[in-house]
């Protein structure tokens, strides 16, 4: 059974979370599934959104499911975890996420590996794991902690309270807000641009970012300069860069407004 929408518009794939019934929780099939669309979507697309059917975004880890797992099924269904999401976050291609309502657990785990997160005035966002005896185990402590800061997760996770979006915006977790009902429009909006640059400066963007993130800063800055001559002198650059002297390209645009 599928649990998972997967539909084309233009260059841009999306995703959607269909297991409104359990409010998108994510179980090992949902799991599964999500981890053939991320490879359908990466080999199709060139951008890609994912969003949630119904009220919610995602309700995190299917607790049901939980509980009959041992330690040991625990440490491998986390690792697994880390593999699909993985495949998100460093992939060929952008992933934005819309998000409403519940975006919480494993789901905030999930929107955490996208690469921009658009959140509508319905979102909320929580870590609830301390409340239910267990720990985040889908990538949170090193994604979310890096869009939050480590004191924040770490207050969210002790107190399992929630957080709107405009806190959310505060706390970098997002990165766009629109009104209720409007994030996967401006999610797709936004990903069909991406979907216009050169593939090679997003698989840069997507790859060098966070690794660079990582580095010390000298190493960094050495790191970025490989990137970024190798970039500049694909023939895809140079065909734009020429095509922006010669006024045949778009200017930067104001924010909201015309260039
Ligand atoms: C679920 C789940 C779930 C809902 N696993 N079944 N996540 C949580 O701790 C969040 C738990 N869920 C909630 O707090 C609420 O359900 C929501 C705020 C998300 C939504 O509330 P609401 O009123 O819209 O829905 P509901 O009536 O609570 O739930 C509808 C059904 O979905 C109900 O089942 P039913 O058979 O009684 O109809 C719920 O039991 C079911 N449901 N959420 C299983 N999560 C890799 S580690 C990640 C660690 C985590 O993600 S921990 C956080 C888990």
């Amino acid at each position: 059974m599928s649990h998972i929408t997967f539909e084309m518009r233009g260059d841009v794939a999306l995703l959607g979370l269909n297991r409104t019934a359990k409010r998108n929780a994510i179980s090992d099939a949902v799991l599964e599934e999500l981890k053939g669309l991320i490879a359908r979507a990466e080999a199709e697309a060139k951008a890609a959104v994912i969003f949630g059917h119904g009220p919610h975004f995602c309700a995190g880890l299917d607790l049901g499911e939980h509980v009959k797992k041992s330690p040991f099924e625990g440490m491998l269904n986390s690792r697994r975890w880390h593999d699909v999401f993985g495949r998100i976050q460093l992939g060929r291609i952008p992933w934005f996420s819309a998000l409403h309502g519940a975006t919480v657990g494993g789901g905030l785990e999930l929107a955490s590996a996208t690469h921009v997160r658009i959140a509508d005035e319905t979102a909320f966002f929580a870590l609830p794991e301390g409340q239910r005896g267990i720990f985040v185990g889908g990538g949170a402590s090193v994604r979310t902690a890096r869009l939050m800061g480590v004191a924040r997760m770490t207050d969210l996770m002790l107190t399992g309270r929630s957080i709107d979006v405009a806190t959310a915006e505060l706390w970098g977790i997002v990165s766009a807000r629109t009104p209720a009902g409007g994030a996967l429009e401006r999610a797709v909006e936004l990903a069909a641009q991406a979907a216009t640059n050169a593939e090679m400066s997003n698989y840069a963007i997507i790859h060098a970012l966070p690794r660079i993130a990582d580095m010390a800063a000298s190493d960094g800055l050495f790191v970025e300069s490989f990137v970024s001559a190798f970039t500049a002198h694909s023939p895809e650059a140079e065909e734009r860069l020429n095509a922006f002297l010669e006024k045949r390209a778009a200017k930067v645009a104001r924010p909201g407004g015309a260039a």
